[in-house]
């Protein structure tokens, strides 16, 4: 077979990945959703023609939204996480021992039900104890939500059913959700590909929290490869915390390095 998938990234720019099997595909009540199997990052999860996740590269995101901050804050108990249906990043949240729940709220049940279905060990956390899921708009939720330690982000592009993910109002409602030592994080997309999104999502975090700090993280089948991540803390960042975690891309000095940005990145937030 020599069949491609290629994901349109931008209007010039697009990423082609060699298929060897369409594993499934639908047209769920809110998007497209496709699990191809690829010859380079196994399986993979594709949302409306992006690609959301691979079963070979999807630990460095899901490790890097959710450890990051879980570890900058001094005691994560009850966490969120808004979109991110594979489940991802609620599996390295539930690896810290204080989590008592883990919250994931995704608006696309078929996103959960293929995840748990193609990428069991991505949605492994979705069956704990700890772990609530709601099928609801993240929107809304949020704005009825208090008393959550950290708050993540994990949506898609700001196309379509997460475009209402990436204004002001979205980050003040979080600001709302959090308990005084709160910490968000949004996925904030590509420093080269997607500047003006970068700057949108600082600008709109930094009206609702008086800390505001990108950081980045290597996601090869991602637009342009390099990912970057906005935080918001309601208080000023302590040092991170030192607790033991398996992971395959994060580690404690990454967790110091990735604050440290590159020229055009520092200049394109200032
Ligand atoms: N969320 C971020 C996906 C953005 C990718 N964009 C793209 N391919 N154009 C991923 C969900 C993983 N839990």
């Amino acid at each position: 077979m020599n069949t491609w998938f290629s994901e349109l990234q931008t209007h010039n720019v697009s990423l082609g990945l060699k298929i060897e099997d369409v594993l499934w595909r639908e047209k769920t009540p809110y998007q497209e959703l496709a699990v191809l199997q690829t010859e380079a990052y196994g399986r993979m999860l594709v949302l409306d023609g992006a690609i959301q996740t691979t079963s070979l590269d999807e630990f460095v995101y899901h490790e890097m939204i959710a450890h990051v901050p879980l570890l900058l804050h001094p005691n994560p108990r009850k966490v969120a996480v808004i979109g991110g249906g594979d489940g991802g990043a609620i599996r390295e949240i539930l690896q810290h021992t204080g989590i008592e729940e883990a919250h994931l709220i995704e608006i696309d049940e078929r996103v959960v039900d293929a995840s748990k279905r193609f990428f069991p060990d991505i949605a492994k956390g979705l069956q704990d104890d700890r772990t609530h899921v709601h099928f609801t708009d993240g929107i809304a939720w949020v704005k009825q939500a208090r008393n959550f330690d950290v708050i993540l982000v994990d949506s898609t592009d700001p196309v379509g059913p997460a475009e209402g993910l990436f204004v002001p109002e979205f980050y003040q409602s979080i600001y709302d959700a959090l308990s005084e030592d709160g910490i968000m994080v949004a996925q904030s997309e590509s420093p080269f590909l997607e500047p003006d999104i970068i700057q949108r999502v600082i600008n709109g975090v930094s009206q609702a929290f008086p800390v505001t700090r990108l950081y980045l993280a290597s996601v090869p089948t991602y637009p342009s490869g390099l990912w970057s991540f906005t935080l918001g803390a309601k208080k000023a960042l302590q040092l991170p915390r030192q607790v033991p975690l398996k992971t395959r891309y994060w580690t404690p000095e990454i967790q110091k390095s990735c604050f440290h940005l590159p020229v055009f990145v520092e200049e394109l937030i200032r």
